[in-house]
């Protein structure tokens, strides 16, 4: 195999003190954090489309960034194979041990299914192969099953029982290949699972028609012997207006219902979780106390813009308190996929170094500032002390123990008249301790 970036050796870890741009400043693989290396905490995973295939394209312009790897035809199976060898240098040249891909991002898509199954066949023998002689392996795939015109009314979604059929189908393929290819997980983003306008949906019917659809990989995954995780990943709009999987409580609640909950968690993007007004490491929450969180797509938006911009995360507060959250739940099941991309100016192959680079010390840095916020232990200690007239005193206990009713409680009130106020929540405090632990 030829080398592509010829001038790009293996990044080095120099140290924040460092001014080379093409070394880590934070990320040091071995460096051991609460008892694990930084590279367990942090399995990071490149994704295919944004790295390999996304060009800097949008609706005013076309792409700037030159995707062609040498090869002089486009969307051939010699550019396909030209991607993997790339592809694998890079994550070789980082350091990244992981990669996420949908079906098409690994082979252009004929016009009949059965010309593309076959390329897939062609492919992921060959991606195979590389994983073999380098040790990386992948974490999650997927079928894309919104960027073909077939789906406009959505996938397991769709009106029509034919695009239905051929969803499925893309969906049985994607889950063959991500056997094959040893994948950790697999993964459900619904991107135009939702409506545009109620005068022509049927939502009732759209929703119990994606279950089924999962239902059905479910069952036909477990038949082949994959026991890794399914993942929703759940996004509120963009480019449906109203999306199905919401935010994580949506996807929760969805999952719960349909039952899905046992094989399912919850692969949480920050972009998405800003767009649905929350914060990132709200959803995270949210997923983690049902258990249910576990993977994610490490990225950044724009607060400004109402759209998914997918930047690489350089926000290290942000990257904080994700990794406070995951620390708390004890870690992550799946990993780190950087569903980001550069900015249309930034279209050197410098440029896709500069990116991770920028994404892997961001969290690196969130790792380490995370595991200081909880050896300071102030937060914790205070959220503790917050709740403690549930354990200090006889009402409060017997609240949590469900010994109690309306009638004791109203009694209770009654009788003292007029309660305390419940405490300062103390907030500015508790931001000065965030900063201190930041910055001190
Ligand atoms: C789009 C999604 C997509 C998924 C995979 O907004 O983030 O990239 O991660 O289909
Ligand atoms: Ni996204
Ligand atoms: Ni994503």
């Amino acid at each position: 195999m030829n080398e592509f970036f010829k001038t790009i050796s293996k990044i080095p870890y120099e140290g924040a003190k460092s001014k080379n741009p093409l070394a880590f400043h934070y990320y040091d693989a071995n460096r051991v954090i609460m008892g694990k290396p930084m590279k367990e905490h942090l399995p990071f995973a490149m994704a295919w489309w944004h790295n390999l295939c996304a060009s800097g394209a949008d609706m005013f312009g076309r792409g700037t960034a030159d995707k062609a790897f040498g090869v002089a035809e486009l969307n051939t199976m010699e550019h396909a194979k030209a991607k993997v060898d790339v592809g694998f240098e890079f994550m070789q040249k980082l350091g990244i041990e992981y990669f996420c891909f949908h079906d098409v991002d690994i082979v252009p898509e004929a016009d009949d299914i059965k010309e593309t199954n076959r390329r897939l066949d062609e492919i992921s023998d060959y991606i195979l192969e590389k994983m073999k002689k380098t040790g990386i392996k992948c974490l999650w795939g997927t079928a894309n099953m919104f960027s073909n015109p077939r789906f406009c009314n959505g996938a397991g979604s769709s009106n029509s029982a034919e695009v239905f059929a051929f969803a499925a189908a893309q969906v049985k393929k994607a889950i063959d290949i991500t056997l094959k290819l040893g994948g950790k997980a697999y993964l459900f983003w619904g991107g135009r699972e939702g409506y545009e306008t109620l005068l022509n949906t049927d939502v009732k019917f759209e929703q119990d028609n994606i279950a089924r659809l999962m239902k059905m990989a479910v069952k036909y995954a477990r038949s082949i012997g994959f026991t890794g995780d399914f993942y929703i990943e759940p996004k509120p709009k963009e480019p449906m207006k109203h999306q199905y999987d919401f935010d994580a409580a949506t996807a929760i609640g969805f999952l719960r219902q349909y039952g899905l909950d046992k094989d399912f968690k919850l692969n949480i993007e920050a972009n998405h979780a800003t767009l649905a007004g929350h914060t990132f490491e709200h959803d995270l929450r949210i997923s983690a106390i049902h258990g249910m969180l576990g993977s994610i797509d490490a990225n950044q938006g724009d607060l400004l813009l109402g759209w998914d911009t997918d930047e690489f995360p350089s926000n290290v507060y942000t990257a904080t308190a994700c990794m406070y959250e995951v620390l708390k739940a004890g870690g992550l099941t799946g990993g780190f996929n950087f569903d980001a991309k550069n900015r249309r100016p930034s279209y050197t192959a410098e440029d896709m170094f500069a990116g991770y680079i920028l994404g892997m010390d961001t969290f690196a840095l969130g790792l380490i500032k995370a595991a200081e916020l909880i050896q300071d232990g102030r937060i914790d200690d205070f959220i503790s002390k917050r709740y403690a007239s549930y354990r200090e005193t006889e009402i409060g206990r017997k609240i949590i123990a469900d010994e109690t009713d309306l009638e004791e409680l109203f009694a209770y009130a009654e009788n003292v008249g007029t309660p305390n106020l419940p405490g300062s929540g103390k907030q500015e405090y508790l931001q000065s301790v965030l900063n201190d632990v930041l910055f001190g």
